[in-house]
């Protein structure tokens, strides 16, 4: 029989960028988490992922006094843009919705939380799996884990699920207390970092009829770029080379004559899917960021929600221990799946107006027609701009503005 060895007040699964986040503001808070994690340190420190940050997200970062190598190294972009009908058109976000996006990697936002949460005392298990979440609607949840070999539970008072998409939260939850809606996409995203100088100094997004395409970046010489290629295509096929012909038949003629081309130093292909499970609560059990949604990559919303969930419970969480209030943690899925929501919406909108989805000439047409409407018109830029930046972050307690 496993040994009892520890209570805590949240038991956090996960230590990605919502778990880390979300341990972060509650330890801020005097609440008691442990955060245990499958993999180890390094493995979560080199996953590499999303790139573009919210302002909303940057404040959050700020609030759990993470902010500061991202104020010094992170890049600020005040558009996007976009190429299609061999046009390119720029998208002036602090024009539209009178705010910036920022640059700086998933990777560095992991390293960068858990060398403060760690340096702070804040409790993470690495290569600590959870094999069960148990009694979650009940007053006194329990989390089962195996360390090495070593197999132990600890108590909690709430547990938060921060442990993406393959992880164990939501299936703890019974099926018939959960609602999930979900497409996948017949497509992938191959994706290469490489030590180049990027190909614009703004992301361009590229609707091409061989394919989508996207111009990324993680510094002013570290490149990130994808192509949209076919979801069972297998990443070894794709020599270097064969990836840099195909990313510049897919850009304007003047940006692929000037751009640098080198070795790659990851390259993997995702697949696209849009995910999402109601309720995001089961008793105490809560479902935060990639546990309980997906989206598509094109609108850099993955990283944005997780940080909006975690920031969003942790207000929940705090009220809860302060005051006793307990409006937020009955308020926290509803508020935050209004956000997913509209995420979801603009992550969809924006895969299918941009990638190759048919060989009917008339879905092309449309798509041109769609982008032709959205990036020539004010209305048109200030919805794409508004949704780029991130919409408002509400507090489940107050219903205020968050962040
Ligand atoms: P994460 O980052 O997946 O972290 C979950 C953590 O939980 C751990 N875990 C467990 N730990 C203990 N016990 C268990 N039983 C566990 N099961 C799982 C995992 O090891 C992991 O460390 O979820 P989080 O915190 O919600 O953060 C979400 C973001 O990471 C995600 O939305 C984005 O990275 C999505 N995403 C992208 N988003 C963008 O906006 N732009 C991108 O370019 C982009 N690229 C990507 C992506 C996600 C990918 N995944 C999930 C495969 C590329 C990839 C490959
Ligand atoms: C990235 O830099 O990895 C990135 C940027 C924008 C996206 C998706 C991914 O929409």
């Amino acid at each position: 029989m496993a040994a009892k060895t520890r209570r805590t007040q949240v038991g956090i699964i996960g230590a990605g960028p919502s778990g880390l986040l979300l341990a972060r503001l509650l330890h801020q808070r005097n609440i008691d988490v442990v955060v245990f994690e499958r993999r180890s340190r390094e493995y979560v420190e080199s996953r590499i992922r999303a790139g573009v940050l919210e302002t909303a997200t940057a404040a959050l970062l700020k609030k759990a006094g993470a902010a500061q190598r991202m104020r010094d190294e992170g890049l600020i972009h005040e558009g996007i843009q976009i190429a299609f009908d061999g046009r390119l058109v720029r998208v002036h976000l602090q024009k539209h919705a009178a705010e910036p996006v920022i640059v700086y990697g998933q990777t560095e936002i992991t390293k960068d939380l858990n060398s403060l949460n760690l340096a702070d005392g804040i409790e993470i298990r690495f290569e600590s799996e959870v094999k069960a979440v148990m009694n979650p609607d009940s007053k006194s949840p329990a989390l089962a884990f195996e360390s090495h070999g070593d197999k132990s539970e600890v108590e909690c008072e709430f547990v938060a699920g921060c442990d993406g998409y393959h992880g164990i939260s939501r299936r703890s939850i019974p099926g018939n207390a959960l609602r999930v809606y979900e497409r996948t996409y017949p497509f992938g995203w191959l994706g290469v970092l490489s030590d180049t100088r990027p190909a614009s100094s703004e992301l361009i997004y590229s609707n091409h009829e061989r394919g989508f395409a996207l111009c990324s970046q993680r510094s002013t010489s570290v490149s990130r770029n994808y192509i949209q290629v076919s979801a069972d295509d297998d990443v070894e096929q794709w020599k270097d080379d064969d990836f840099w012909d195909e990313l510049r038949r897919r850009l304007p003629r003047e940006i692929a004559d000037s751009m640098d081309t080198g070795p790659s130093m990851e390259k993997s292909i995702a697949p696209l899917r849009s995910f999402i499970a109601e309720p995001m609560r089961f008793g105490r059990l809560f479902l935060v960021g990639d546990a309980g949604h997906i989206v598509p990559p094109t609108g850099a919303k993955g990283l944005n929600l997780a940080a909006s969930d975690a920031g969003m419970l942790a207000s929940a969480l705090a009220a809860h221990y302060d005051s006793g209030d307990d409006t937020g943690i009955d308020r926290y899925s509803a508020t935050a799946l209004a956000r997913v929501w509209r995420a979801e919406r603009f992550s969809w909108w924006f895969t299918m107006a941009t990638h190759r989805l048919s060989d009917n000439p008339f879905d092309r047409r449309m798509q041109v027609a769609e982008l032709d409407y959205f990036t020539g018109t004010g209305t048109g830029l200030k919805s794409i701009s508004e949704n780029y930046v991130g919409l408002p972050i509400r507090d489940p307690v107050t219903g205020n503005e968050l962040a």
